[in-house]
């Protein structure tokens, strides 16, 4: 997709905050420090949409981002940080369930893990409960410029096994290299209810 522009269109935490659900939206979710801004920030070319940290689970907003006038970009909240306190994380599920079960506009969730580590139960918890509401995920492995080849192909093989989803299914992806953005594109745009 030709990004003509990408604009922050405002931050919320709960539904009286979202903006008016006009337009198709894709969420991006991920642990905290995965890359999810870094990711989302290499799909729209720019360098600093999203804000980049790396102190970890500051952000605790859900993110609105308008693409092209086409498309709504939402960053989630990131998860599992264990230095946020209770309260916060505690907030976390009911915000980002409340979103995700609730948005009649959300046409598929970029689910984004860190090539290098074995996916957690959050992980499997949040994939779990995409599927049971229906909501199309598309996962993605980051960081791979961390890795080399052939770490990165046994470590692809594992992660797919441990989510019993097909290799073929995983989009390998670095916002360094820029690996992986036409993929990714691809893949949401071919989302059903993404016109693209
Ligand atoms: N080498 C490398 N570093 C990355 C990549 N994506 C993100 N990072 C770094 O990881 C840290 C966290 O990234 P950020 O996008 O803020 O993660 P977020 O907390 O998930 O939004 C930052 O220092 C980024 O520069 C990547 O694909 N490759
Ligand atoms: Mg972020």
């Amino acid at each position: 997709m030709l990004i003509k522009s990408a604009e922050f269109i405002k931050s919320a935490t709960k539904t009286a905050e979202y903006p008016p659900a006009q337009l198709p939206e894709i969420a991006f979710a991920g642990r905290s420090n995965v890359g999810k801004s870094s990711l989302i920030n290499t799909l729209v070319n720019r360098k600093r949409l999203v804000k980049t940290s790396s102190t970890p689970g500051r952000t605790q907003l859900i993110n609105f981002f308008d693409i092209n006038g086409q498309l709504v970009f939402v960053d989630l909240p990131g998860y599992g940080y264990a230095k946020v306190p209770v309260s916060v994380r505690k907030r976390w599920g009911p915000m980002i369930e409340t979103y995700l079960s609730g948005r009649k506009t959300l046409r598929g969730v970029v689910v984004i893990m860190d090539i290098r580590r074995t996916p957690k139960q959050e992980e499997l918890n949040l994939l779990g409960w995409l599927n049971h509401y229906a909501i199309a995920a598309i996962v993605v492995l980051t960081k791979t410029d961390k890795l080399s080849k052939s770490k990165s192909a046994q470590q692809h093989r594992s992660i797919a096994r441990a989510l019993k989803i097909d290799p073929k299914d995983l989009i390998l992806f670095s916002a360094k290299s820029r690996r992986g953005r036409d993929t990714l594109w691809r893949s949401i745009l071919s989302l059903p209810g993404i016109d693209g």
